[in-house]
């Protein structure tokens, strides 16, 4: 090396992940990854070191970085403490389907097995979360092909893989080429995605019952990402309307006539509506899971497409399964697709879709005290910049951006679907602004987030901030705002106890304190503003979109705004019932919101 001293394996393993063009590297320092920090240092930069203020943040912008990117997500953390908080993380990214590798320091090789400080048995508490890769580099010789495999294997499952590096190997001298003998390996870095294009005859045998169909659906997840043009083409050409799982919201604009939105218990009673009428359905690319919601078992004919085999025909009885890419199918149907002579099944979809987003907008203006979640969300949803991408939090955020976010083409928003974690709004949308920096970025948060994690993700966001100014980099577009919903109460589970349960709210459990979240952001440099009334609602939004710097809305809501579906099931409705009788300290509140917002039962 330049001065004089020899690479190390450390120096190696973070050369190969620039051979692999990984460029930023999400994590948290400790004594157990002491020499990857210091190679780190050393490459000056060829990285962009993201310094995070907790590691499980660390584990979730690795996870949100391939969503913005298609790029593979990087994380390092040390050994013990540091690993276990990044856990969280990495399961998001399992879960999600998105490709991480993980490098976990440990203590000294030399001396494990000795219950050192902070020696845990990290292949245990690694097994299952990286199950697509998972190794110990022992020995020098091994970084080579260790890091080549997690990176190949992580792309390959869209998952995660770990690598453990032991403090003492990090420190060793770097051995670039084994030699040519038994037991060396002699790995090479490159990675390119094969297409899963199925046999024509399936592909025929989906057109025909497409064709076959009068009232078509569509059901949209995460898998059609990029096949946002083809689903339009394809539900033009069936005159069919088109409903997204909460991860592909971003897969068709919502603002098309014939698109329903959000499908399920966070959906819109024109999705719902739709699943329950339709002789037809195609899943493509989704693993929605609230079967509930889908046409009962037998009542629609089905065709699904999905890149995972086991994916298929798991939640419907589906008559044609596909295994294959989400566009690549969806250009070969397309030349069978018949048009539509009868346009019937399409107007109705769209009269449906008027008086729903008529619906959302009485539900949104519907008084509360002080302020009604919707109206925040739609008035902040209205004034989205074109290119702006959203992230939400696990709680009510999730339920309003699903109803209440139009989407247009060219905006794009994400969410931890599979795990749901709470916490992932802010580090996701920090990981979209260091992707996107000329890109407006907003994040719907709650109360109960902020207190778990989001404070710190706030520093983080300054930390970010400040340092693209101090570098002469500053961000292209300087908007990045964070909602919070401050409603005082875990409030999404609230109401899960409620027509889940049948049980009233727990105080004890549910009740938060009210923080002064804008204040903690003007404390911190940042900017923000609190909102307590109706009237004050435009213009916080119109301010935080003009803020030359993050920007934190502490709106001040409230939480009897019911984030139930807007059928009830009977069951739904007993529990209901039961819950408000049960000594529910919010009862007569609640019940003056769900005449407000129109919670109906469904027919019995
Ligand atoms: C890490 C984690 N813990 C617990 C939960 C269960 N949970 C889901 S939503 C929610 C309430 C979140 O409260 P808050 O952030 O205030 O959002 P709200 O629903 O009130 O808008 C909880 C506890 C979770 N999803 N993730
Ligand atoms: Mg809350």
């Amino acid at each position: 090396m330049a001065d004089g001293r020899e690479r190390t394996v450390s120096d190696f393993i973070v050369d190969r992940l620039g051979t692999w063009q990984v460029r930023r590297i999400y994590g948290y320092a400790g004594d157990g990854i002491n020499g990857v920090m210091a190679a780190l240092d050393r490459a000056g930069d060829r990285f962009d070191f993201v310094q995070v203020a907790h590691e499980e943040l660390a584990g979730l912008m690795a996870s949100a970085h391939p969503r913005f990117t298609g790029e593979i997500g990087v994380c390092v953390c040390t050994s013990g403490p540091g690993a276990i908080h990044m856990l969280n993380g990495l399961y998001d990214a399992k879960l999600d389907h998105q490709p991480v590798v993980a490098l976990v320091g440990q203590q000294a090789f030399a001396g494990v097995g000795a219950s050192a400080q902070q020696e845990t048995n990290l292949r245990a508490i690694l097994q299952d979360v990286a199950s697509s890769y998972l190794e110990i580099v022992a020995k020098p010789e091994q970084a080579r092909h260790v890091i080549d495999r997690a990176v190949r294997a992580a792309l390959d499952a869209r998952s995660v893989a770990a690598v453990i590096l032991p403090h003492d190997v990090q420190l060793e001298p770097a051995i670039e080429d084994p030699p040519h003998e038994h037991g060396r390996q002699h790995s090479a870095p490159g990675f390119t995605p094969s297409r899963l294009v199925p046999p024509d005859d399936v592909i025929r045998r989906a057109a025909e019952l497409l064709n076959a169909g009068r009232r078509v659906a569509l059901l949209v997840g995460a898998g059609a990402l990029g096949a946002g043009p083809q689903v339009e083409r394809v539900a033009e050409r069936l005159g069919a309307g088109v409903a997204k799982a909460l991860l592909g919201k971003g897969v068709v604009p919502d603002d098309l006539p014939y698109v329903t939105g959000s499908v399920g218990w966070l959906g819109t009673g024109a999705s719902n509506r739709m699943m329950r009428e339709c002789d037809t359905l195609f899943m493509i690319g989704t693993n929605f899971p609230y079967t509930e919601f889908l046409p009962a078992p037998g009542a629609a004919r089905a065709v699904q497409i999905d890149v995972e085999p086991r994916n298929l025909a798991l939640r419907y009885p589906v008559d044609v399964a596909i295994h294959g890419d989400a566009a690549e199918t969806l250009v070969g149907l397309l030349p069978l697709l018949e048009e539509r002579g009868t346009e019937s099944w399409r107007d109705e979809i769209a009269g449906w879709v008027r008086d729903e987003r008529e619906a959302a907008e009485r539900h949104a203006r519907a008084p509360a005290t002080p302020l009604n979640p919707q109206r925040v969300v739609r008035e902040l949803s209205a004034r989205l910049p074109d290119d702006a991408i959203l992230t939400a939090d696990s709680g009510t955020s999730a339920v309003w951006l699903a109803r209440h976010v139009t989407l247009r083409r060219g905006m794009h928003a994400t969410l931890s679907g599979g795990l749901a974690t709470m916490g992932c709004g802010i580090p996701y949308a920090l990981a979209a602004k260091l992707a996107h920096p000329g890109r407006p970025v907003v994040a719907l948060v709650g109360d109960g987030a902020m207190q778990m994690s989001g404070f710190s993700a706030l520093v983080d966001v300054l930390k970010q901030w400040r340092r693209a100014r101090e570098r002469g980099r500053a961000w292209g577009d300087p908007r990045f705002v964070v909602l919070v919903l401050n409603n005082r109460d875990l409030n999404y589970v609230t109401w899960e106890q409620r027509a889940m349960d049948g049980e009233p709210r727990f105080l004890g459990s549910q009740a938060i304190p009210d923080l002064r979240y804008a204040d903690f952001a003007t404390w911190l440099g940042l900017d923000g503003v609190r909102v307590e009334r109706p009237e004050d609602v435009v213009a916080a939004c119109d301010r935080a979109l003009a803020a030359d710097r993050p920007f934190v809305i502490d709106a001040v809501v409230d939480h009897n705004v019911p984030t139930l579906p807007p059928t009830l099931t009977k069951t739904m409705e007993d529990k209901l019932t039961r819950a408000l009788a049960a000594g529910d300290p919010d009862a007569d509140a609640v019940l003056r919101q769900l005449e407000l917002q129109e919670i109906v039962q469904q027919n019995p």
